[in-house]
């Protein structure tokens, strides 16, 4: 019989850590809104759930990779907004968190979850940011919820 696997889209008892961009509050504070909003639907406590602010979506993979290494938390979530009309380091901006959060995946074993906005314009962020797209912080916090039970059930396999 094939084995099939799949995480299942319930907070669980793990803990959730969500760092969130002060640059672009307006949006990534709806963004947090999301995730939080997310996770208790789904289950998880206040307890369960630490936010950590940091000034720039540059600054979140260090505050999130020491998250991550800290072994208690099931998933950390990533949350910024950047906008290409702001700024002429767009470029080097998304290179910077990409690669930083995809790292944190592989070199802690803990699910870090990208959920940072990349748009031409402050109109496509609002889209994505609980109007006409969804909001990018509540899919982040599903993806969190299913990796990190994936991942339970892959240890126990
Ligand atoms: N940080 C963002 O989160 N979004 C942006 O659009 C942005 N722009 O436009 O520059 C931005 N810059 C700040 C950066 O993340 C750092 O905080 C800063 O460079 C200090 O390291």
């Amino acid at each position: 019989m094939i084995q099939e696997i799949k995480g299942q889209l319930n907070a669980g008892a793990g803990r959730y850590a969500i760092v969130v961009s002060r640059f672009n509050e307006f949006i990534t504070s709806r963004l947090l809104g999301g995730a939080v909003d997310c996770l208790q639907r789904h289950g998880a406590k206040d307890e369960q759930i630490a936010v950590v602010w940091v000034p720039g979506t540059i600054e979140i993979s260090l505050a999130a990779k020491k998250l991550a290494q800290r072994g208690d938390f099931a998933a950390v979530l990533c949350l910024g907004a950047v906008i290409r009309g702001q700024t002429g380091h767009y470029d080097h901006v998304c290179q910077q968190i990409s690669r930083g959060v995809g790292q944190i995946n592989l070199e802690t074993g803990v699910p870090a979850i990208f959920g940072v906005l990349t748009c031409d314009t402050i109109e496509q962020a609002i889209e994505r940011a609980g109007t006409k797209q969804g909001n990018a912080g509540a899919s982040a916090a599903l993806a969190a919820m299913e990796m990190a039970d994936l991942l339970a059930q892959l240890q126990a396999l």
